[in-house]
This record gives structure tokens, C-alpha cells and sequence, in this order.
């Protein structure tokens, strides 16, 4: 994997062989994402767009996907489409409750998939984590291509399949989980979720990692560690920090934990995009 400065590993999609063209006059929907060149002002923009439309030609993100990255690309814009200072604290703090938990989980769906699959193997190798889908509009079909694409991505073992547990209070679709996946965890990240889920999971007690650019909606007040940013940019990020924080003891990483709130983040993140800078 080739991280770039901005946090974007460009080689994580469908094409990773190809060089890019790094010419400023390419069109904004080019049909690999190698050929988006690198310096254009809205790169990382064209990059999201262009695996979420590839997520959905492959039958892995649904087209309600394609609408949530619309309102996500929103709240990034007015963040500057970069990581602030209080998204890195809460990316420190999940890599270390993630380090800390006995049995940590990745929770996967469609966008997340599309977006960062490579990534979110990466975060699991850092962190001795379990990978799972889990999805809202849940069908067999997009099951089974979702856990391909993470294993062409280098993933062993995907969980999810198997749907033996049930998350309590909720639908029966979206509550299927692996009794030995979700079921088990006592750490969950869960990725542009929906309010109803990540509520439930926080009411059977896990301590609930959420990445989800809108700093208002129920996941990310629900959360445990709220890391308001781009997942494109907050999953290497966390990596980044599971890394550096490899060799701490658990004193250490309690401490990192702790000195993180929560409250105080999301007051930041609210306040950074009301303040959003439009020029
Ligand atoms: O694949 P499925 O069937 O599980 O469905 C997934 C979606 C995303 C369609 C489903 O979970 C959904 O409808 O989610 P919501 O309620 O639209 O919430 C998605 C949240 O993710 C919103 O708060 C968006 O602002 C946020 N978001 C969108 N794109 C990104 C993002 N957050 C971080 N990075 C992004 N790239």
C-alpha cells in the first residue's frame, strides 16, 4: 500500500498496477482511478465518487450509498476535506480502545467496502481486529461480493456470513450479526452507520468507534470515540496510530483513552463546520 501525503492510499481500488496520468486536463470522471491526477483541487472528491460508482457497478454498495456519500462529501467540503486536530485525537483514541479490547470488531457495509478495503484490512492487521459485514439493506448477493472484494483486498477471514446472533431491538434484517463477530465483541467500529443500529449496539454494551463525517447524526452522539472525518482519510489514520502505539503498555493506552472526550470533539467538529470556510 502507498500512502499518499493526504492520508489516501489511491492504489486501494480496482486498478492498483496502474500509474497515473497526473495530467490536469483529465475529465472528472476518468474510468481508473489512477488516471484522477493527484494535484487536482478536488481530488480526493473525484477519488470517493469514483470507487463509490465502481462499489455500485460491482453490486457492493447499494444506491442509497451513493446518496449518504453525497451528504458525506457535504460536511467534508465545509471541513476542508482534511483531518482536524480533534478527528487525530479521536483516531488515537480508537486505535487504542482497539488495542486495549479482547475481542474487536470492523463492522463493513457497502460504502465502506467501495471506499476502503484495502485500508480496513491494513487496521485489522494493526490491531488484531475482526473484519465483518454487516449491512442495512442486506441481500445474500451483496453479502458474498462484499466479502469477495475484501479478500481480493487481502482479507483471510471475513465474518458475517453466518448470522447466528442478533443484535436485540431491532429489525430483523439489520440485526443479523455473527454470534461469534458482532455478537462477541466487547469493541465495535462501525463506519457510516445508521442511528437505530449504532444505538443498539451501544445498548448491549460495546464501546462503539464511529466514523461519520456529520458530527449531529445519532452514531456519531452515540459513540464512545465520535472520529469525525472522511473514512478515506480516518481508517489509515487509526492504522497510523495502532502502529505507533504497538509497543505501549496498557497503562499507556488507558491514558490515551481516557484523556479523550467525546463531548468536547464533537463541539469541535460542529463548530469547524458551521464556521466552514466557502471561498
Ligand atoms: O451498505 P448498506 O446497505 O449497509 O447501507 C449503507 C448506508 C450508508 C446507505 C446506510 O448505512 C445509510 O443510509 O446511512 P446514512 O443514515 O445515510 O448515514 C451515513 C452517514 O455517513 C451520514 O451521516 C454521512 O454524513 C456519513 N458519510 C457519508 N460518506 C462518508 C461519511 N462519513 C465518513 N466518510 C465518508 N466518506
Amino acid at each position: 500500500m502507498t500512502d499518499d501525503d493526504d492520508g489516501v492510499d489511491a492504489d486501494a481500488g480496482t486498478h492498483p498496477t496502474d500509474e497515473r496520468a497526473g495530467d490536469p486536463e483529465v475529465p472528472a470522471d476518468p474510468e481508473h482511478e489512477s488516471e484522477i491526477p493527484e494535484d487536482h483541487p478536488r481530488y480526493q472528491s473525484l477519488l470517493t465518487r469514483h470507487r463509490i460508482e465502481r462499489g455500485v457497478d460491482l453490486g457492493i454498495t447499494s444506491k442509497q450509498g451513493l446518496i449518504a456519500e453525497g451528504r458525506g462529501e457535504a460536511f467534508d467540503y465545509l471541513l476542508g476535506e482534511e483531518t482536524i486536530p480533534s478527528a487525530d485525537a479521536a483516531a488515537r483514541a480508537a486505535a487504542a480502545h482497539l488495542l486495549l479490547a479482547d475481542h474487536a470488531v470492523l463492522s463493513v457495509n457497502g460504502n465502506v467496502a467501495a471506499l476502503v478495503p484495502g485500508e480496513i484490512v491494513d487496521l485489522a492487521a494493526a490491531t488484531g481486529a475482526d473484519i465483518e459485514v454487516n449491512l442495512f439493506n442486506r441481500t445474500e448477493e451483496r453479502m458474498e461480493a462484499i466479502a469477495e472484494h475484501l479478500r481480493e483486498h487481502g482479507a483471510s477471514e471475513v465474518k458475517g456470513l453466518t448470522a447466528d446472533g442478533r443484535i436485540p431491538g431491532l429489525s430483523h434484517e439489520r440485526a443479523k450479526v455473527d454470534a461469534d463477530g458482532i455478537g462477541d465483541a466487547d469493541v465495535v467500529v462501525v463506519p457510516l452507520e445508521d442511528g437505530d443500529r449504532a444505538e443498539a449496539l451501544g445498548a448491549m454494551g460495546k464501546t462503539e468507534i464511529v466514523i461519520d463525517l456529520n458530527p449531529m447524526s445519532r452514531s456519531a452522539q452515540v459513540a464512545a470515540v465520535p472520529v469525525v472525518d472522511n473514512i478515506i482519510r480516518a481508517v489509515p489514520n487509526v492504522t497510523r496510530h495502532a502502529e505507533e502505539l504497538a509497543d505501549a503498555g496498557d497503562e499507556e493506552l488507558r491514558e490515551v483513552v481516557e484523556g479523550f472526550d467525546a463531548e468536547a470533539a464533537l463541539a469541535d467538529a460542529e463548530r469547524a463546520i458551521r464556521e466552514g470556510d466557502l471561498d
